[in-house]
């Protein structure tokens, strides 16, 4: 049977996920080249700094290029950034037809990729499954367009909705597998942020094991307004940069130890309860982080939630009960009204042995 072409774009689709983890700041992109029908070049973006998809592909083409159809799941890009501008080698290869899933929003971009294309002569075929190539770049494409990054929010929760006992214990009320998954999402994301209670309580180290060698490590965000994370913190000594966001009341004396453990200090300003966490999220944009797990007790999960700032709610749900005065999934409320509640939609739901791991995103009114 002849292939379509969705089917090429699903194979460039497939192609740029295996940058999942690596390709940060820049955008997971594949691209396949195909000549009369046959695969003759595959591409895909490893990292920031080298070369973009259509340059692997294109190179493994190699003269095959010459009147070839492109697949690639962004549009190609038109400016001098690190590497050289991917249209013009489309045009110089020579190829007929580019056929591209997403526009890309970068400005440098932003439609001047497909213009250049036209220009030269390429036919031009735009959103071909597009769906799936927003939803691989949903953290580059959210800070580009709206300058926050894409907030993942992840918590584990009983059957009851509560995520710790009354005296702070939670380990572990998931099993290996949710566990295990939780490493694959830190180990994706451009940064991992919890709140200062966290640090104090769990100490965590906040870094993906995941038994192999990543070519890039998350940031670790600490959100404290009062500077209260102890230089000692066991996440000043995992692999990946430590950004400390601090609030005006900041305590001048804390910052020196806290720097020289390693951390940035990032000022931002402060809110009724906490810091601005739009403000925050703006920072940590505007320093190229595209996706934040945000792995959050009670208190800033009620407060992201209330702020509508959740991309998307990652809940991993452990068949246990644990009683009315353990800590609730999010401090919110009070409602008064069924109709004022935050609504959500399941996306996904998949079992990971004994727990079952949710999927959300906010509904739509
Ligand atoms: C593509 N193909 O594989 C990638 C693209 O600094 P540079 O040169 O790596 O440029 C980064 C920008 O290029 C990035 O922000 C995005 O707009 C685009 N990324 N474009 O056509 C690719 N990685
Ligand atoms: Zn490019």
């Amino acid at each position: 049977m002849t292939k379509t072409d969705e089917d090429f774009m699903a194979l460039a689709l497939a192609l740029a996920e295996r940058g999942l983890w690596s390709t940060d700041p820049n955008p997971r992109v594949g691209a396949v080249v195909v000549k009369d029908g046959v695969i003759v070049g595959q591409g895909w973006h490893r990292q920031a700094g080298g070369p973009h998809a259509e340059v692997f592909a294109l190179a493994e083409a190699g003269a095959q290029a010459q009147g070839a159809t492109v697949y690639v799941t962004l549009e190609p890009c038109s400016h001098h950034g690190r590497t050289p501008p991917c249209a013009d080698a489309l045009i110089g290869a020579g190829v007929g037809r580019a056929v591209v899933a997403l526009r890309d929003p970068n400005p440098l971009v932003a439609g001047q990729g497909l213009e250049r294309l036209r220009a030269a002569g390429v036919a031009v075929t735009e959103g071909v499954l597009a769906k799936a190539a927003a939803a691989l770049n949903s953290g580059f494409l959210q800070r580009m367009s709206s300058g926050v990054p894409w907030v993942r929010l992840k918590q584990a929760m009983s059957l009851d909705g509560r995520v710790a006992l009354a005296n702070g214990a939670s380990q572990w009320l998931t099993g290996e597998a949710a566990r295990a998954d939780v490493q694959r999402e830190r180990a994706r994301a451009s940064a991992i942020v919890v709140g200062v209670g966290t640090v104090l309580r769990d100490d965590p180290r906040l870094a993906p094991r995941l038994g192999e060698d990543l070519l890039r490590h998350p940031v670790k965000v600490v959100l404290d307004s009062r500077l209260r994370t102890p230089p000692t913190a066991r996440l000043f000594r995992t692999p990946g940069a430590v950004w400390i966001c601090h609030g005006p009341q900041a305590p001048a004396g804390a910052m020196g130890p806290l720097q020289a453990a390693g951390a940035t200090l990032l000022a931002a300003p402060q809110a009724a309860e906490g810091l601005d966490l739009l403000a925050v999220l703006r920072i940590l944009a505007a320093r190229e982080i595209n996706e934040c797990l945000v792995e959050a007790g009670p208190t800033l999960a009620g407060a992201l939630l209330a702020a509508g700032l959740v991309s998307e709610w990652l809940l991993y749900v452990a068949p246990k009960v644990l009683g009315h005065d353990a800590q609730p999934v999010a401090r919110l409320g009070p409602f008064i009204a069924l109709e004022q509640v935050p609504q959500w939609r399941i996306q996904a739901s998949t079992q990971l042995d004994a727990d079952l791991k949710l999927l959300l995103y906010p509904k739509e009114n």
